[in-house]
């Protein structure tokens, strides 16, 4: 007889009992001596044994009803905390809290215990992390897959206000969430070379040897859905030597030197790359991709063979695999590989297997963010399937392009896998659009880029591949676990189902006229501004009032999202404050939160210019309390919690054209902050939801940065002819903000004498305009806040619930299977 499983009860006492038990017997701890961190770990655990349940129940009824699965490959998850998440979509934060209440602890003080998972850079990461949350809510059979890194993205901290990168040690005292799944580990080859083969018929077959063997461990983490019981899992691999490859070594003696190798086994999970393109090109973030993609894909082909005897064509209606942007592209021949070379199917057929297995997600229009490989580091990491790639890119060449473009030699240039100018190169794109039965953009604007300039051709050649897909985010996190005094006054408003249904937000819109409701909503908005102004004290040492209108820009940085641009209109308004001490100004706070790619110079010349100016503001008795600027450092999800809860104004001001999406700016609106933004990315579509008398829209349009590029832009027209914008730009390249004029040349040379490439010139007077505009509507206070709750009301469209089915419908072609009790 199995004996009865403990009590796992979702009780304020059966919880009492698990978090006392962990505290004993897993930890070793008394309740009366215990540290808040093993508070902290117990507390954790006793809720991951009520998840795990319907983890192993989800898994066992995906596989028995044998329906299609999507796994989502992603060399980042930007997953933030998740004690709290899981608390309150399971629904047991309020007795979790009673329990702990009733031994002494604060629930919401633990919470401060858990470090950040920060396994992704910004959007991209933070995308992946939403969509899990929303597979598992909506009951998708989906298992996310990536990388176990060691270190996430570096923590940030300012030294005279220059950006200082540390180690992220986010695992060092492990993670009450992960569970090592050791049966489940994958060989992985490396390096090596090819030599052709026959097999028994006497086909040819070629064979991949003298290999580099990796082993890759899988560590699951999982993933809660809101009032969901369907519990997927987010599994992450680990690099580890291979003890056979080691043997020999050993036995001579050696051991210093095996232990060698091990050690440069496992740099292979080590750390994540930081958007960096002075990495790019670098031989062990390709060894990344290729390790995780085969484990995974190993995964896969593992559970097609265990679960079914189905022939290999049926392979596509068992797995659906998602490239989260081109970074696990390297899938696309590793699976052409398995099939041909390793299962013995003919060309074609394997290649069919592809494209219907594969759909591929871009996130960028930046020509320096696409990835391409050099062909001869490609041919020394993974020689196999450099010959796949080639391969590929024959049959197409001489294939759909000759026949849709005969002798175009320029067609096939464009197309090619392989570009051949100034050296030769793989490109990731290509190779990502043309395995794939799906290409989709991340907004409708940018999808319409893709098709009109990145993958014209492409679009001709297969317009029917190509769908927008806008992206949404979790109300969950992004509202009712950073805000739940919204959440809460919105439940009482119009009852619950928004949290699962988000049009109906649409409910509050007649709220918005409610003098009472106004009230209440912006008392909501008033405490968390004073607790974010107790945090900027705390982290940068300058008091702000919260009755300041409180301006946010945060997400990487990066030129292209023009940083500064946002503050040129600070050094402008400083010189006005200074000049017309009397002006009706109403106060303002600056807040920013970036990090900037270690290696990325300019970035970093921008922040200190922020953090230069901030100093010499704050501290100017002639400004007080009309102006304060701060840069809250090392910027990440937990710290976006609380600072978008408290934003009146969220600048999305990236040059039109640039920003693929933007999911900050969603996080934020729904939050009832206003956007001062361009038409770029979702801006486009956040407008057409919230109405344009309820966001500050300014700037050229992507035509029209198009037009003026075309007749030759020039910053310096824009220098001589506004003297506030001469006189702002001066200045912060005069020696006024450090001392030493030398300092922001750097930022001076790229605005002027490089071009100003991304337009900060050509827009600086729109944005100048639309900020006194903000300035103005901001001390009709009812007014404002009337905007602020229709933007909540009326961004129904971005939950990350609406995205994820439209995938499941458009792209995966997934049933939801809901998991009982
Ligand atoms: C990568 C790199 C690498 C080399 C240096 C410059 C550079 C600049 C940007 C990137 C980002 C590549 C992909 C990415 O993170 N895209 C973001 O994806 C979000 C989710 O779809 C979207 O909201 C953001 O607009 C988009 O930038």
């Amino acid at each position: 007889m199995t004996p009865a499983p403990c009590d796992l009860g979702n009780s304020k006492d059966s919880l009492k009992n698990s978090i006392i038990n962990h505290l004993r017997f897993t930890l070793g701890a008394y309740v009366e001596s215990a540290s808040k961190n093993d508070w902290w770990v117990a507390t954790c655990l006793a809720i991951r044994d009520r998840v795990m349940d319907h983890a192993t129940k989800s898994r066992t009824l995906h596989r028995q009803s044998g329906v299609r699965r999507v796994h989502y490959l992603s060399l980042e998850y930007l997953m933030g905390r998740l004690l709290e998440n899981n608390l309150r979509n399971s629904g047991l934060y309020e007795s979790t809290k009673a329990a702990l209440g009733e031994m002494g602890k604060d629930l919401d003080a633990l919470l401060d215990c858990e470090p950040d998972m920060g396994l992704g850079n910004g959007g991209l990461g933070r995308l992946a992390a939403c969509f899990m949350d929303s597979l598992s809510t909506v009951n998708l059979p989906a298992i996310g897959y990536g990388i176990h890194y060691e270190f996430g993205l570096f923590r940030q901290e300012f030294v005279n206000g220059k950006q200082v990168e540390h180690p992220d040690a986010w695992m060092r005292d492990g993670s009450p969430w992960k569970i090592a799944r050791p049966s489940y580990r994958q060989t992985v080859q490396l390096y090596g070379r090819v030599v052709q083969k026959f097999d028994d018929c006497g086909h040819p077959r070629s064979e991949w040897v003298e290999t580099k063997a990796l082993l890759g461990l899988p560590w699951d983490i999982p993933i809660v859905g809101y009032d969901s019981h369907t519990v997927n899992v987010l599994r992450l691999w680990q690099a580890q030597a291979d003890e056979d490859f080691n043997f020999q070594v050993f036995n001579e003696g050696s051991y210093v030197e095996a232990l060698r190798d091990k050690a440069i086994a496992e740099t292979v999970s080590k750390v994540l790359y930081p958007n960096d393109s002075t990495e790019s090109g670098k031989e062990l973030r390709l060894v990344q991709q290729y390790f995780f993609v085969a484990c995974s894909l190993a995964d896969i082909v593992r559970r097609f063979k265990v679960g079914y005897t189905l022939p290999w064509s049926e392979f596509p209606s068992k797995a659906a695999i998602q490239l989260n942007d081109t970074h696990p592209a390297v899938a696309i021949p590793e699976l052409m590989r398995i099939l041909v070379d390793l299962e013995g199917l003919p060309w074609n057929e394997a290649w069919k297997i592809c494209q219907e297995t594969f759909a591929y997600t871009n996130h960028t229009l930046l020509p320096e963010a696409l990835e391409m490989w050099s062909v001869s580091l490609f041919e020394r990491v993974l020689p196999r399937h450099l010959q796949i790639i080639y391969q590929i890119n024959q049959l197409f060449l001489e294939g759909d392009v000759e026949a849709k473009w005969p002798g175009d030699s320029e067609k096939k240039r464009s197309l090619s896998l392989i570009e051949e100018r100034g050296g030769k190169y793989v490109r990731m794109a290509n190779l990502s659009v043309l395995g794939s039965h799906a290409t989709n953009g991340v907004a409708a604007l940018h999808t319409r880029l893709l098709c009109e300039r990145l993958f014209a051709d492409f679009y001709a050649l297969y317009p029917d591949r190509f769908l927008n897909l806008t992206n949404g985010i979790t109300f969950r996190r992004w509202l009712d676990v950073c805000n739940p005094q919204l959440s809460a006054l919105i439940t009482e408003t119009i009852g619950e189902s928004w949290k699962k249904n988000a049009d109906l937000l649409r409910n509050l819109d007649p709220h918005a006229d409610d003098p009472a409701f106004r009230a209440r909503y912006a008392k909501i908005k008033r405490d968390h501004k004073v607790v974010l102004a107790k945090i900027i004290e705390d982290e940068c040492g300058v008091t702000v009032s919260p009755d300041a209108l409180f301006d946010v820009q945060i997400k990487r940085l990066h030129e292209y999202k023009r940083q500064h641009l946002n503050l040129l209109n600070i050094v402008t308004l400083y010189r006005e404050i200074l000049d017309n001490p009397n002006a009706d100004f109403h106060p303002r706070v600056f807040i920013f939160g970036a990090k900037a790619a270690p290696g990325y110079f300019l970035a970093k010349n921008i922040i200190h210019a922020i953090n230069a100016v901030a100093a010499k503001v704050n501290n100017d008795p002639r400004v007080g309390d009309k102006l304060k600027v701060v840069f809250l450092p090392n910027y990440r999800v937990s710290l976006a919690e609380k600072i978008i809860p408290a934003s009146d104004l969220s600048e999305q001001i990236s040059t039109a054209g640039k920003e693929a999406s933007g999911t900050g700016n969603m996080k934020l609106a729904l939050n009832g902050s206003l956007t001062i933004g361009t038409l770029d990315g979702a801006n486009v579509e956040i407008e057409e939801e919230v109405g344009s008398e309820n966001i500050f829209i300014f700037g050229l349009t992507v035509e029209e940065v198009t037009e003026l590029r075309a007749k030759g832009y020039n910053p310096w027209d824009y220098y001589w002819a506004n003297e506030k914008l001469r006189n702002t730009i001066d200045w912060i390249s005069s020696d006024y903000f450090t001392g030493n004029a030398e300092e922001f040349q750097p930022l001076r040379r790229s605005l002027l004498d490089h071009g100003d490439p991304y337009l900060c010139l050509a827009d600086y007077q729109s944005y100048v305009d639309a900020q006194a505009k903000v300035d103005a509507t901001y001390k009709d206070q009812d007014k404002w806040v009337k905007m602020a709750i229709l933007n909540t009301a009326r961004v129904g469209k971005f939950s990350s619930d609406r995205t994820i089915l439209q995938y499941a419908e458009k792209v995966w072609n997934l049933p939801q299977v809901p998991i009982g009790e």
